[in-house]
């Protein structure tokens, strides 16, 4: 038996993003992903993607042997979250971009609804015990940021005594430029994340959600998505929403994408297949209460997309980026479970492996956080080996 006609129901692929990226499309390729996702990060955030420009970038990766399987991501504009008033505009742009899209074949495209920031980390060198360096979200960092750099109106009320007492010891601890580096670090944007903001710049940004709380987050993504996935189902494309990562409210922000309720109230928005989801391990397992093998179970026919990554989550609720088949998700039971829902849908599901460590030469190397090429050459090589043995074992 081929062994690749065993994996044949996920499709294995990688993010690339674009010419700038320190790793290139051939190497991509000699990593056994044969699907690229990507996305047009030269255009400005609310404008149209071009049919010029998609077909550009198209046929780039085709002449490297691969295929654009999906975009990662479209941004949606704070407006529409925001449902500001030229929210109508740019719902208009965002649907012109998906049609551009659709004219050139490529057909599923992940988004995300998180206010202001997209994920969120401390430290992006955070040292595993082999030496590899991981991306750590960690609860007593995060909250000096937010307490004593940001001095964001209230903030200190919402957090325990115990933990704002190690907040403010850390913050006597760091010195300016280790000050500056967790602004940055939290603020000016990870790969991927479109926008970056200074202090005073994200102070007013998270003011502005004051009046809008978590209902009219929610109001503003059931109103958006019903209008895109219209339009996408006619085109026969497929919408898949990124989940909060990390998957509960942070700085006071409202987060509305977080859990298995989370998502059933999302796809009950518009029970058009369109309306689905971006299913990504890293981000729903770092709540305990998110049951993932469960959720792929439940949540299976509308998911369009796969993240595959592990996290470990402390005492305090920080967390740090495990091996792959590390942590603790049981990657085995989620992958088990894809496999039999995709299976049962005949579908082919894309899916990454989303992040690695920087390890080996890469870490001599300038490297996009969380998107080295040996971190994630691992990570694909261990779940491509684990996707195998369960299909060959349910063949049986
Ligand atoms: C992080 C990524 C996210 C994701 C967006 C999707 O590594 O998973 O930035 O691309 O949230 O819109």
């Amino acid at each position: 038996m081929n062994p690749t006609s065993a994996i044949a129901l996920l499709e294995q692929t990688w993010r690339w993003f674009g010419p700038d990226d320190p790793v290139p499309l051939n190497h991509i390729r000699q990593a056994g992903a044969t699907g690229i996702v990507t996305a047009l990060h030269h255009i400005p955030n609310g404008e149209v993607w071009t049919v010029e420009e998609v077909r550009k970038r198209r046929k780039l990766i085709e002449a490297a042997g691969l295929q654009w399987s999906v975009v990662e991501s479209i941004p949606v504009h704070e407006a529409i979250k925001q449902g500001k008033p030229e929210a109508s505009r740019y719902i208009h742009q965002y649907i012109q971009s998906l049609l551009n899209l659709a004219s050139e074949g490529i057909k599923i495209v992940t988004y995300n609804f998180m206010p202001v920031l997209d994920w969120t980390r401390t430290n992006l060198a955070y040292e595993l015990p082999d030496g590899s360096l991981a991306l750590r979200f960690d609860q007593v960092d995060f909250v000096c940021f937010d307490v004593f750099l940001l001095k964001r109106k209230g903030a200190e009320a919402t957090y325990p005594e115990n933990l704002l007492a190690k907040a403010r010891q850390q913050y006597d601890r760091l010195t300016n430029h280790e000050k500056d580096q967790l602004i940055i670090t939290v603020l000016a944007g990870l790969p991927g994340a479109e926008e970056g903001y200074t202090l005073t710049q994200f102070k007013n940004l998270i003011q502005a959600y004051q009046s809008v709380g978590e209902e009219g987050l929610r109001e503003h993504l059931y109103q958006f998505v019903k209008t895109i996935a219209a339009v996408a189902s006619e085109q026969s494309m497929r919408l898949a929403i990124h989940p909060d990562d990390p998957p509960y409210p942070i700085l006071g922000l409202p987060r509305v994408v977080s859990t298995e309720e989370d998502v059933v109230r999302l796809y009950s928005a518009t029970t058009d297949p369109a309306n689905g989801l971006c299913f990504c391990t890293g981000s729903f397992g770092v709540r305990p209460d998110n049951d993932l093998p469960g959720m792929v179970n439940r949540l299976g026919h509308r998911i369009h997309f796969v993240h595959l990554r592990n996290t470990t989550l402390e005492a305090d609720g920080s967390f740090f980026e495990a091996d792959h088949l590390g942590g603790d998700t049981d990657m085995f039971a989620v992958m088990k479970a894809l496999i039999e829902t995709a299976k049962q849908r005949k579908v082919t599901l894309p899916f990454r492996p989303d992040h690695g460590h920087q390890m080996l030469d890469d870490l001599n190397k300038k490297t996009n956080p969380g998107y080295s090429a040996i971190g994630r050459l691992r990570g694909l090589a261990e779940l491509r080996g684990l996707a195998l043995g369960i299909s060959r074992s349910i063949q049986q």
